[in-house]
């Protein structure tokens, strides 16, 4: 499927720390979406403004089957894809991607930088208690990327605890990170590292034992990469899922958006997109983001 969004929607956000560095040749007008504010009761119209503007902005990461873009701006992966369908549906005919680390997507989207976050950004209770999440489109495990044989045995989060001397890879407030620390894993044990290549860098350079991120990143970042090997799912690491998220404020928006996702969800169409991104539809049937919204961290 090819993605609406072209090139020139493909803006490159650095963070809220560095506000808004965007690539050249990408930027594109941002909507100016008066953020609605839960402490006022100030509630914006979110779907109006978007339909009106032809294009809501989403925060999303790059990491592939959840996010991915091609060398050509293409915007695409899991997330992005249902995001495109049901905006389509609510008649929002385009989305543009703001690439930015998983730890600035909640306060970019808080600070109005972009207007939902379509990532795999998993549901958990710190995170719920700061967005909006859409009924969860996906349901994902955890693995660990370790060297060929995994020749220190690392299978599960206890056995990391078992050994100070192992030293896992994570990104800096993802979701991997929240489950060692709700594991009381010392932070001495764990090397942060940028994104999918750089944690698999920390593996070859000796530099870590293993690398935490979702089993289908794993096989994806494998596809070109066969230095390492991928565990079975981590038996003591929660389940969880994600959908969209949205403002606290755009509740409007919120339920716009989960009533078109819920008749989405009842088309080939949604199913077609899982699969092709190489998730089990049927994983997250009955699944509901309340339920996903009690794991830990
Ligand atoms: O929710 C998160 O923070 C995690 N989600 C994905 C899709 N990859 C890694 C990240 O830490």
């Amino acid at each position: 499927m090819r993605s609406n969004i072209t090139r020139r929607n493909l803006l490159r956000g650095a963070g809220t720390a560095a506000l808004g560095v965007t690539v050249a040749g990408w930027i594109t007008s941002c909507s100016s979406v008066p953020a609605g504010n839960p402490a006022t009761g100030a509630t914006s119209n979110l779907l109006e403004t978007a339909k009106a503007q032809g294009f809501i902005r989403v925060g999303i990461a790059n990491e592939p089957p959840y996010t991915q873009v091609s060398p050509d701006g293409q915007v695409t992966g899991c997330e992005p894809d249902v995001l495109r369908a049901v905006c389509k549906r609510l008649g929002i005919d385009e989305v543009q991607g703001i690439i930015t680390p998983y730890e600035s997507m909640i306060p970019g989207l808080n600070a109005n930088r972009w207007d939902v976050i379509a990532a795999g950004l998993f549901m958990k209770q710190s995170r719920c208690s700061q967005i909006l999440y859409s009924e969860p489109v996906i349901v994902s495990t955890e693995s660990f990327a370790t060297p060929k044989g995994n020749p220190k045995s690392i299978l599960t989060i206890a056995d990391i605890i078992a050994d100070p001397d192992l030293r896992i890879a994570v990104l800096p407030g993802g979701f991997e990170e929240g489950v060692l620390k709700a594991a009381n894993v010392p932070a001495n044990q764990q090397v942060k590292v940028n994104d999918g290549r750089s944690g698999l860098e920390a593996l070859k350079a000796n530099r870590a034992d293993a690398f935490m991120l979702p089993t289908l990143s794993l096989k994806s970042l494998a596809e070109s990469d066969n230095s390492f090997d991928i565990t079975a799912p981590i038996e003591d690491a929660p389940r969880t899922g994600s959908g969209a998220a949205f403002r606290q404020g755009d509740t409007s928006f919120h339920e716009a958006y989960n009533k078109e996702l819920a008749a989405f969800k009842a088309t080939p169409e949604f199913g077609e997109i899982l699969t092709k991104w190489g998730f089990d539809s049927t994983v997250v049937e009955g699944v509901t983001a309340e339920e996903l919204c009690k794991t830990e961290g």
